[in-house]
C-alpha cells in the first residue's frame, strides 16, 4: 500500500536549476500568488495564543462563514487539523470506521495510535466511497471485550483513490445512520473545493451533516501554509485546547492568515481549470500503451493510473519522467499519482503526455 506521494527524491536538482519542472507531483508544491505575498507582509497582526491577531480572527470568522457551521480553527497542516478532530472526537482505546485508502491512517505517521490511542476499522470501497450498508456491519457491538466504535471518517476528494468524488446521497446517509447511531462523523476535506467544483455545491452543502470537517489552504488554493478545522463551537473551542497540546498554538500567525484568507475567497474560482487539465491528461494517458486509466472518472485534480503494462515499476517510470522535466511519483510499484494546480498549464499537460509517449515507446 502507499506510498511515496510524499518523496521527493526524484527532483533532478541539475534539471531544475536550468529549466523550471512541471512538477505534478501533489498541489502542495503550488507557489503563493503575488497578491498574497503582498497581503502576508501587510498583515495586521497580534499573538494569536491570546486570541488577539486580527487577521487570524477574520480568517476563522470567514472559514465558519463559508461553511455554515458555529466556528472555525486554523491549524499549520491538514495533518495536525485531522487529528486533532480524531483527538476531540474519540477516546482511547476505541475504533474509528474509515475506508482503507484513508490518509489519516496511510500517511499520518500513525498518529491516530500514538496520540488518540485508536485502531482504524478499515472498509475497502470502490473509489474510496463505502455506505452506510457497508459501515453500520462493523459499528462494534457492546461486548465487554470489544474495542467500541468512536468515530466515522470520510475524505472527499478522495486522495488516493484518485481525486474521486464521495456522492454527497451516501456522505449523508452515513451521517444521519451515525447520528442515530450516537457517533461523530468527520470529514477530511483536504480538497473539498475541488469536491465542491466537480459536484456543483457549495462546501457548506458538502459539510452540512458532518460533526467536522478538515480542509487545507495549502493545496490547490495555492496558500503557502495552512488547513482549518470547522464545527460547532463547543468541538472547536476543545480543538484549540488539542492543537495547544500538540505545539500547534501560534503567535503572529496573521501572516499565514492573511494568504489563507486570499485562498478561500479567490482561489476555489479557477479550480475548475486544474480539472479540464487532469481530464486531458488522462485522456491522453489513456490512448498510451501500457498505461491503463479509465478518463471518464477523473473528475478533479488527481489522477492515479497503472503502469504495469509498460514494464517499469514507478521507481523507474518516475525516474525516467524526472529526466524529461516532469515530476511525479508513484502511490504503490503499480500506481503512478499525477496532480494538477495553479502552476501546471495545459501546454505543460501537453508536455507531459509527450514525455510519457517517449519513455513507454523506448
Ligand atoms: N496529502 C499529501 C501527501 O501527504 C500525500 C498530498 O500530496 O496529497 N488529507 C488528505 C486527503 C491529504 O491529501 C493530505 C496531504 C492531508 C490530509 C495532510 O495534509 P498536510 O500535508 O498538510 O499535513
Amino acid at each position: 500500500m502507499p506510498s511515496n506521494v510524499a518523496q521527493s527524491e526524484v527532483v533532478p536538482s541539475e534539471n531544475r536549476k536550468t529549466q523550471r519542472a512541471i512538477d505534478l507531483r501533489s498541489d502542495t508544491v503550488t507557489q503563493p500568488t503575488q497578491e498574497m505575498r503582498r497581503a502576508m507582509a501587510e498583515a495586521e497582526v497580534a499573538d494569536d495564543v491570546y486570541g488577539e491577531d486580527p487577521t487570524m480572527n477574520h480568517l476563522q470568522e470567514r472559514a465558519a462563514r463559508i461553511f455554515q457551521k458555529e466556528a472555525a480553527i486554523f491549524v499549520p497542516t491538514g495533518t495536525m487539523g485531522n487529528q486533532v478532530a480524531i483527538r476531540v472526537h474519540t477516546q482511547h482505546g476505541q475504533e474509528i470506521i474509515c475506508e482503507e485508502r484513508a490518509h489519516f491512517i496511510n500517511l499520518e505517521s500513525a498518529t491516530v495510535a500514538a496520540f488518540s490511542g485508536c485502531q482504524p476499522r478499515t472498509i475497502y470501497g470502490a473509489d474510496g466511497v463505502i455506505t452506510w450498508e457497508q459501515i453500520k456491519k462493523k459499528i462494534a457491538p457492546p461486548a465487554y471485550y470489544r474495542a467500541q466504535t468512536g468515530l466515522i471518517s470520510l475524505e472527499n476528494t478522495g486522495s488516493l483513490a484518485g481525486g474521486t468524488i464521495f456522492p454527497q446521497e451516501i456522505a449523508d446517509e452515513i451521517c444521519d445512520g451515525a447520528h442515530e447511531a450516537g457517533l461523530p462523523v468527520h470529514l477530511d476535506g483536504a480538497r473539498i473545493f475541488n469536491a465542491a467544483t466537480a459536484m456543483g455545491k457549495t462546501v457548506a452543502e458538502i459539510a452540512r451533516k458532518f460533526d467536522s470537517v478538515m480542509f487545507c489552504l495549502s493545496k490547490g488554493l495555492c496558500a503557502p501554509v495552512g488547513s482549518m478545522l470547522v464545527g460547532s463551537r463547543a468541538f472547536i473551542d476543545k480543538a484549540r485546547r488539542v492543537r495547544k497540546a500538540m505545539g500547534g498554538g501560534m503567535r503572529q500567525s496573521g501572516v499565514l492568515a492573511a494568504a489563507g484568507l486570499i485562498a478561500i475567497e479567490k482561489m476555489p474560482a479557477r479550480l475548475q481549470e486544474d480539472h479540464d487539465n487532469a481530464r486531458l491528461l488522462a485522456e491522453g494517458l489513456a490512448e498510451i500503451k501500457g498505461i491503463k486509466i479509465d478518463a471518464r472518472k477523473v473528475r478533479t485534480n488527481i489522477l492515479v493510473f497503472s503502469i504495469v503494462g509498460t514494464g517499469m515499476d514507478t521507481a523507474e517510470f518516475s525516474r525516467s519522467l524526472a529526466e524529461k522535466n516532469v515530476l511525479a511519483a508513484g502511490i504503490d510499484q503499480e500506481q503512478m499519482r499525477f496532480v494538477t494546480h495553479n502552476d501546471v498549464g495545459r501546454e505543460d499537460c501537453l508536455k507531459t503526455l509527450e514525455a510519457v509517449r517517449g519513455i513507454c515507446s523506448r
